[in-house]
């Protein structure tokens, strides 16, 4: 079947959505509210278990959505995912203390107060765990304004040396890891090339959705790499440094890497390599019934690469587009319903795919390279439902 896309340049580049990273097609006349409509019901999905719902949030527990109540574009600070490995530090906002150190003009150390008072800089952005996964229906997201400063300006303050090349992040989070034969304590710890942490939008967040950032989610300040899986975003964020060589900690070189087997120049090796930038991924979920119609929602996530379309495919029929909540940025998540008003009695498979606007198109289960770890789930995930 043709796919249902008209791509005009002109258009999307005219409509201001096309700098939110959303293509004029892909916008829509009507959006109507995510809280679900008075006499508006969940269907239920065939694939869920009966009673299924998501933990609550509990002191050092894990903690994801269940995602067919996402009812606003910014998930509540109280209910947005969370996975740490270690501990959850308690950091007092008075004790913090930020160092910057390494390969530097001017190794630098900040207050909480003084990170306060350099200019201000917020952005909206979703992201989801490398882990996210379909045994709990990929609720390991969330979408929120962050309010920080921007890590370039304290880079640039510092000077970072020619020889500088790699800029890694710890946390106060400590735990042992055992490797090879050796016991050592280690803090969490990421890194990123400076290129990637020069770029202008990583930052490091000490507000959440407008309030101060929450103890579960790296209180006083975080990093957040835009477009980027969860596991970039380093929580409880106190020292910076910059050095000459890869930093090869567990979460860059031995967790959150993916060993898939893939062509590396014409040549297929199982290859291994960090969770870093988000995937293109779209995953229903929910469906509603009200008003004589229904409704499929879901959520599209993927590396701030601008978006073509998403698209809703019922059993074997045609790809139709869904409409993106028009509040979307370019690093948001991108939520997107479709009306489905020939909905027939019985069980309906759902599907939805989004295409960016490179033309890359999320991948089918099938089109998957064979992956042997369980990070980066990003294939169209089929939902079965219910009607009745
Ligand atoms: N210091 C620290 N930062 C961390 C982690 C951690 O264990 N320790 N977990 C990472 C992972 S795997 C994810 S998915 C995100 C989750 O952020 P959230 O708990 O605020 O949703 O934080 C990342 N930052
Ligand atoms: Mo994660």
């Amino acid at each position: 079947m043709p796919v249902e896309r008209q791509t005009d340049r002109r258009e999307v580049l005219k409509s201001g959505l096309a700098l939110a990273g959303i293509a004029a097609t892909a916008a829509m006349p009507f959006w109507s509210k995510l809280v679900l409509a008075q006499g508006e019901v969940l269907v239920p999905f065939t694939d869920m278990p009966e009673g299924y719902s998501a933990p609550p949030v509990t002191a050092g527990g894990i903690h994801f959505l269940d995602t067919r109540h996402i009812d606003s574009f910014y998930t509540p600070n109280d209910d947005f995912y969370i996975i740490q490995h270690y501990n959850q530090p308690e950091v007092a906002d008075d004790d913090y203390r930020l160092r910057i150190t390494g390969l530097l003009d001017q190794p630098l150390e900040f207050t909480l107060a003084e990170l306060k008072r350099m200019d201000k800089f917020e952005i909206d952005a979703g992201f989801e765990c490398g882990g996210n996964r379909r045994e709990m229906f990929h609720g390991l997201i969330g979408n929120a304004k962050w309010g920080g400063v921007r890590l370039r300006d304290l880079l640039r303050d510092a000077g970072v040396q020619d020889a500088g090349i790699e800029v890694v992040f710890y946390g106060s989070d400590k735990g042992t890891e055992r490797i090879r034969d050796v016991d050592v304590e280690q803090a969490f710890g990421r890194s990123m090339h400076i290129d990637d942490a020069q770029s202008a939008d990583v930052m490091l967040a000490y507000e959440m959705n407008g309030v101060p950032l929450p103890h579960y989610h790296g209180a006083p300040v975080r990093l957040i790499v835009p477009g980027w899986f969860g596991i970039a975003n380093v929580k409880w964020l106190e020292h910076i440094h910059v050095q000459d060589r890869r930093y090869m900690g567990r979460f860059m070189a031995r967790d959150y890497v993916t060993l898939s087997k893939i062509d590396v120049g014409g040549v297929e090796r199982w290859d291994e390599r960090s969770v870093t930038r988000m995937q293109l991924k779209s995953t229903i979920i929910r469906v509603t019934r009200g008003n004589g119609s229904h409704r499929i929602t879901g959520f599209a996530l993927n590396d701030g690469t601008p978006l073509e379309s998403i698209e809703i495919k019922i059993d074997d029929g045609p790809w139709r587009l869904a409409q993106i909540h028009p509040e979307s940025t370019q690093y948001s998540w991108k939520l997107f319903n479709f009306d489905w008003h020939d909905a027939t009695p019985g069980e309906h498979s759902l599907v939805s795919r989004v295409t960016d606007v490179n033309g890359h198109v999320q991948a089918t289960a099938d089109q998957m390279p064979e992956k042997r770890t369980r990070w980066e789930n990003y294939a169209q995930f089929t939902r079965t439902v219910m009607i009745s």
